[in-house]
């Protein structure tokens, strides 16, 4: 089995170096919203979790789901066609943690105690925990050919995902930094309906096979584009909570994953 050191690329990204390196990780974050560590998955361990990934697709669940941009239930305090209320389609398959074999590379990168000093230092937390119930924490997410995830604010305040296979076409994370502001209630409801309607033009991230990208999307609009051809883009969500004993809800579980436990 490998060892952390041979799944993570510490010569390029010395993340155990809190004050030299992941410093100016912190810096990069809070100036634009979003960190890519490209490459930061070494190839031989990408190698692997993209065959173990490959190897579990079958058993993915997939829903397709409509929501608005704020992932919120409509306001009728507005109308159906209002930024506030229009709809968006996300559907993709994803299988959840309890699927993850126990030996995975995976649970390797989730749990080890450098990786998460860093995500700490970077994300300004704490602590990190794992989600009490045993499908949130690492899942796997795959979106088949014409599949997406549309326009949307995140509910929590930070994302760590992992790029296993991109798409041959599409599948790309759009993102808008700083669109609205959850804390002072401003919605930006002009820019979200110019966004929904295709008038802005949103920055592609660049993020290849092996990048780890952590990012704030509470305030940041963002989406993956419809998948093109036969190649699934393959991305795994590391989950982790703020505080400790927090599950995902049961709504919320039975959405995504069809299934309670
Ligand atoms: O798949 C991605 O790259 C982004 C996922 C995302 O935005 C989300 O899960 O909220
Ligand atoms: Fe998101």
């Amino acid at each position: 089995m490998l060892q952390i050191k041979q799944i993570i690329d510490f010569q390029k990204y010395p993340i155990d170096r809190l004050e030299r390196f992941a410093a100016d990780c912190k810096q990069q974050l809070e100036k634009t919203g979003s960190l890519l560590l490209s490459n930061f998955i070494t190839d031989q361990a990408i190698a692997k979790l993209k065959a173990e990934a490959l190897a579990h697709a079958h058993l993915a669940y997939y829903c397709q789901q409509t929501h608005t941009a704020y992932l919120s239930p409509p306001d009728k305090n507005y109308a159906a066609v209002h930024p506030r209320n229009r709809q968006v389609i996300s559907t993709k398959g994803c299988i959840t943690d309890d699927q993850i074999p126990e030996a995975s590379l995976l649970r390797i990168i989730y749990d080890d105690e450098k990786f998460r000093k860093f995500l700490c230092y970077v994300l300004e937390q704490d602590q990190l925990f794992d989600y009490a119930d045993p499908l949130s924490s690492i899942n796997v997410h795959y979106y088949e050919a014409g599949q997406e995830l549309g326009w949307h604010f995140d509910n929590s305040c930070f994302a760590v995902t992992l790029l296993i296979q991109p798409a041959e076409q599409g599948g790309e994370f759009e993102y808008i930094p700083q669109f609205r502001n959850h804390e002072t209630g401003n919605m930006n409801f002009e820019g979200v309906g110019q966004a929904l309607d295709g008038d802005i033009k949103a920055t592609k991230l660049n993020i290849t096979a092996g990048t780890l990208a952590l990012f704030r999307g509470r305030n940041a609009l963002h989406r993956v584009t419809p998948v093109v051809g036969s190649t699934n883009r393959i991305q795994v969500v590391l989950a982790y909570n703020t505080e400790p004993g927090i599950a995902l809800s049961e709504q919320a579980r039975l959405t995504f994953y069809g299934r309670i436990h």
